[in-house]
């Protein structure tokens, strides 16, 4: 299978993580890519290549406008008003306040484009993440081509970023422009398979009002985990989008046999829906000792749910998400591709 990976995310490293109401080193770290890389190496999975430059065109058809100039002038103008350390949200507009009125003060703007306050950012985050978006935009290439299968190794991740906010990590939504391309190369009709433990809230954003890309996720039920706020059963796409919006929440302790269950309803419905490619956002934190997550998933469970999505028989774009048990990560995530191309 063809991977791509930019060493660019080595650009984007925050010192510091707000979590638990502590400064933490960042659960989202480099290290992670050094021991997918490793595995994938090991099992023979040596077709590893750099994407080359990111088209930032097909952004204005998944992210506002004011969104993208933001993420690109950030670091200057938060440099500017004389801010010493990373960039970090202190003030999101809550219930009550305007929700459609950007301010012009850089801490304020911050805040208005942020949904979560643990994710930083840092002088080469936006080139990071322009670099991560070529490897999903490069693998959506090799699958539009007539590739099977393609897995774009990216850091930093994307489902989190909703139309105009960053947050949970991520800045642009990588699996959401891989979609809206494979749409622009013809595919009618794309499907978004969310495995990552945390329900895919930027991606569930983008194509809500859509019937052109189908979205289903299986992921820790908000009540009890992020993004809290979103990623209910009852939340099933609007307008036009109706019907193309799949949450399957879990709840704490849930293990394969449940999770799996929820697997196939997935694999069920998109197949059901007619789709001719599928996106996957591969986060591996449903393993059962993730340190944020509440899964019970093992190794050999990853290559089980890799086999049920190869399948389905659908040319398949794998775009990299979460997972922060470190030296899991690399037998985990190169595990699912395993089990697709069994
Ligand atoms: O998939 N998303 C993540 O793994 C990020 C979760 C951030 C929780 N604060
Ligand atoms: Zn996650």
């Amino acid at each position: 299978m063809q991977i791509f990976y930019s060493n660019k995310h080595r650009l984007h490293a925050p010192p510091n993580e707000l979590h638990g109401g502590e400064f933490v080193q960042p659960f989202e770290m480099p290290s992670r890519m050094d021991v997918i890389l490793e595995r994938l190496k090991e099992r023979g999975f040596d077709e590893i290549a750099d994407p080359g430059p990111v088209d930032l065109t097909p952004l204005s058809q998944i992210h506002a406008p004011s969104y993208l100039r933001f993420l690109e002038t950030v670091w200057e103008d938060w440099k500017a008003e004389g801010m010493q350390a990373e960039v970090i949200a202190t003030n999101i507009p809550a219930r009550g306040m305007h929700l459609d009125r950007p301010p012009r003060n850089i801490d304020g703007k911050v805040g208005y484009f942020c949904h979560s306050s643990e994710t930083a950012m840092t002088a080469g985050t936006y080139e990071a993440a322009c670099a991560s978006l070529a490897s999903a935009q490069a693998a959506q290439s090799h699958v539009l081509a007539g590739a099977p299968g393609a897995f774009a190794l990216c850091r930093p991740p994307g489902h989190h970023a909703t139309r105009d906010q960053f947050g949970g990590y991520c800045f642009l939504n990588n699996a959401a422009a891989a979609a809206q391309m494979l749409r622009n190369g013809g595919v009618a009709r794309v499907a978004v398979l969310d495995i990552d433990f945390h329900h895919g809230n930027g991606t569930q954003d983008i194509f809500y009002d859509r019937g052109d890309v189908f979205f289903a996720s299986i992921h820790g039920a908000p009540e009890d985990s992020y993004p809290y706020y979103i990623g209910h059963a009852d939340e099933t796409g609007r307008g036009a989008g109706e019907g193309s919006n799949l949450n399957l929440p879990m709840p704490p302790g849930t293990g394969y046999s449940a999770w799996s269950e929820a697997l196939d309803h997935a694999v069920a419905n998109i197949l059901a829906w007619q789709a001719d490619a599928l996106v996957v956002s591969l986060g591996v934190d449903a393993f059962k000792e993730d340190p944020i997550s509440f899964f019970r998933l093992d190794s050999d469970d990853f290559t089980d749910a890799g086999r049920r999505i190869g399948q389905m028989g659908l040319p398949t774009v794998f775009v990299m998400e979460g997972g922060y048990a470190v030296d899991e990560i690399g037998i985990n995530t190169v595990n699912v591709l395993e089990g697709f191309a069994d």
